[in-house]
Parts: C-alpha cells; sequence; structure tokens
C-alpha cells in the first residue's frame, strides 16, 4: 500500500507487462481483471466470495450510482465502500457509455449529456465537472473520463467528432479532478476503428500526463480482430510507465491476446452475467450447463479448482438449478466464472514473471480448445 497513486513495472515479457498499482486503500496486481459492481453489488456474489476469488479491485457506475440511490445519499452514507462494506480500491466509470447504452432520450453537446432515467424517466444533466464531482462523491479511487463512445459500424466522421469531444472532456475532468495524491483519474482513448483517430487521441491524452489511460470504443460491434489491431497501434504511443486498462473486454481469449499487447486492467460482466444465464467458463473451454448432455453428468465443473461452486458441486445440479431458474444456479455459476477469470489473471502474471507468457497462452488456448467431453 501506499499514500500515492503509484504504478510499478515489475517484470515484461514481450510486450505482456507484470506490475503493481499501489495506492491507499490497497494494491492491485496487473494484468488485473475488475469484477463489475454496476449498482454497489458485484450481482449473485458476496464480496467475501469476490475477494477471495482474487479481486484487488471492483467497478462501480456513475450513471447507475446517481439515479439510484443518488451520489449525494452515497456520499451521506459515508461514500461507496462503506456503503456496501469492500475496503479496497473501487474504480468507477463516468457514466457516458452508460447513458448511450441505457437511457432513453439523450441530448449531446459540447457541455455534456442530458438523458432520461431508466429507472423513472427523469431527467439529468451530466457534464465533466459533474460526472468527476459525483465520482468523489461516491469516494472512488480511480475515476474515469466522461468520454463518447460510437458504437461500430460508424462513419469516421461521426468517430473523429466524438473523438474530439471526448479529448476536450478530459482537459477539464482532469482539472476538475485536481490534485488527490492517493487518487487517480484515467484518460479515455477514442477513435473507433480509424488508426489516425487513435493516434491523434493517443497523443492527446499522453499531453495531459493522467495517471493512467483507458482504451474505449472497442468491443462495440466490431471483430476481434480489429479490436487487436487497434491495440497494436494504440498501445505503443501510451507512455509505457502508466497503466493501460481496456474497457469493457472482454471473453478469456480476449483477454489473453489483449495482455500479449500490453494491457494492464480489464472489466467485463461477461462472467457474471452469462452465470446468470447458464454459461460457465472453465479451464476446458465453456460449458453451457442448460445443455440436456449435463442431466446426469455427477462431475463438478473442475475437481481441480479450489472454488467451492467449481470443485464440489455436480454438473447435474447446477443444470437443474439453471433450468428450474433458481437463483442459487447463477450465484454458483457467477462464483465459478469470476474464480475462473481471477484464476487466469493469476496464472497470466506468474508466466510473466517466468518469462512463458508465449507457452502459457498457448497452453490456455489449446484447453479451451479441446474441451472437456
Ligand atoms: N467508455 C466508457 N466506458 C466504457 C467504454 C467506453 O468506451 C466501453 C467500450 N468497450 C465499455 N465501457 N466510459
Amino acid at each position: 500500500m501506499s499514500e500515492t497513486f503509484q504504478f510499478t513495472l515489475k517484470a515484461t515479457d514481450g510486450k505482456a507487462r507484470l506490475g503493481e498499482i499501489s495506492m491507499p486503500r490497497g494494491t492491485i496486481r496487473t494484468p488485473a481483471f475488475m469484477p463489475v459492481g454496476t449498482v454497489g453489488t458485484v450481482k449473485a456474489m458476496y464480496l467475501d466470495q469476490v475477494r477471495e476469488g482474487g479481486a484487488d479491485i471492483i467497478l462501480g457506475n456513475t450513471y447507475h450510482l446517481m439515479l439510484r440511490p443518488g451520489a449525494e445519499r452515497v456520499a451521506r452514507l459515508g461514500g461507496l465502500h462503506e456503503l456496501i462494506r469492500w475496503p479496497e480500491p473501487i474504480l468507477t466509470d463516468s457514466g457516458g457509455f452508460q447513458v448511450m447504452s441505457l437511457s432513453g432520450l439523450r441530448k449531446l453537446d459540447e457541455q455534456g449529456v442530458t438523458f432520461k432515467s431508466h429507472v423513472d424517466g427523469s431527467l439529468h444533466h451530466m457534464s465533466p465537472e459533474r460526472s468527476i464531482e459525483i465520482q468523489g462523491l461516491l469516494d472512488s479511487d480511480i475515476q474515469m473520463q466522461l468520454d463518447e463512445c460510437v458504437a461500430l459500424p460508424a462513419e469516421p466522421k461521426e468517430i473523429e467528432r466524438a473523438m474530439e469531444l471526448s479529448l476536450r472532456w478530459a482537459e477539464r475532468c482532469k482539472i476538475a479532478f485536481g490534485n488527490q495524491p492517493g487518487k487517480a483519474m484515467f484518460g479515455i482513448v477514442q477513435g473507433g476503428d480509424q488508426p489516425a483517430l487513435r493516434i491523434r487521441s493517443a497523443e492527446g491524452l499522453k499531453q495531459l500526463d493522467l495517471k493512467g489511460y483507458a482504451v474505449g470504443g472497442l468491443a462495440v460491434g466490431e471483430p476481434q480482430h480489429v479490436m487487436l489491431d487497434m491495440l497494436n497501434i494504440t498501445l505503443p504511443v501510451l507512455p509505457t510507465e502508466k497503466p493501460r486498462y481496456l474497457m469493457g473486454v472482454g471473453t478469456p481469449d480476449d483477454i489473453i491476446k489483449s495482455v500479449a499487447r500490453g494491457i494492464d486492467m480489464f472489466d467485463c460482466v461477461m462472467p457474471t452475467r452469462s452465470g446468470r444465464h447458464g454459461l460457465a467458463f472453465t479451464r476446458k473451454g465453456k460449458v453451457n450447463i442448460r445443455n440436456a448432455k449435463h442431466a446426469e453428468d455427477v462431475r463438478p465443473l473442475d475437481e481441480q479448482s479450489s472454488c467451492p461452486a467449481t470443485r464440489d458441486y455436480s454438473r447435474a445440479y447446477l443444470h437443474h438449478l439453471v433450468r428450474s431458474n433458481e437463483a442459487l444456479g447463477g450465484m454458483l455459476l457467477s462464483w465459478n466464472n469470476l474464480s475462473y477469470y481471477q484464476e487466469l489473471m493469476q496464472g497470466i502474471r506468474k508466466a510473466i514473471a517466468e518469462g512463458r507468457f508465449e507457452d502459457f497462452m498457448a497452453e490456455t488456448q489449446e484447453a479451451w480448445a479441446r474441451g472437456d467431453d
């Protein structure tokens, strides 16, 4: 732990990086996977399980929390950590992305975004300054700039407009954030699938000398090879001594390939959301537990796992729970999936430390491809 926000690069293997973010509320081992706790809960999980699974940090959402229970209310209740009983670091997304994907009617201009709440239809305005103010009220440790993410495919002109706007908003967010030594504000690279715009965005943000840099606007409809190309183009422009966070990504395969290109942090709803829908991630690939072939399968998902959900429950029981829409089905599969994601990150970190990341990646991908039947 450290009184200030500090990123230390401990080892590299090819472009893959092993590091540590140290800050007053804790230390984050990177590459890191951040479970998503949108409304102040990692859905269907106790935070004790999330922590024991190996998470050093979780994510919260400005958009959801400002609408319910409200940022000022969270502040009166002692802040998000106190409210949800998670004393370790929390990263909050700024709200721009969720406004675009969730709210009804919205109007975006230089000043910010006006939108209709998906909860009760009320009108709200969010400027870059208000986004940072809200993230401060939540007492978030790593705060994200307000940005505009364009879904792909899109016209280059539209991608350019949103990227330039995001760059101007980054500057306003930096000023609004000011100097908070134990916390950090990250910028977000935009630029869609346009190499020149990605480079311009990364260079503009680099000049702002922020504590960390996210890559946004990816995994929004483009094929995986486009996402990876954009990482190949963007990451060399960013300073090596700052953490890089790929927002909203992704599958285990997306993660391992992005680590290979130099990403340090990830978040995604995939392990928890697909868990609630009956999809299990394992060392041997994906298992759709709803499938009839599991109905009398007494084997656990993986007898070698240290996660009780993975090791101790039969596939037959998981199949029955999910088919019956029982809450415990989603709970056990979310637990399994988050444990698997964290086990993958632990494996990645160990492999980088030992200088065998390429081999680890090949072995891991082979095991997924072989499956488990
Ligand atoms: N911007 C923000 N949050 C995000 C994204 C983005 O571009 C994405 C895109 N994958 C996920 N979450 N602010």
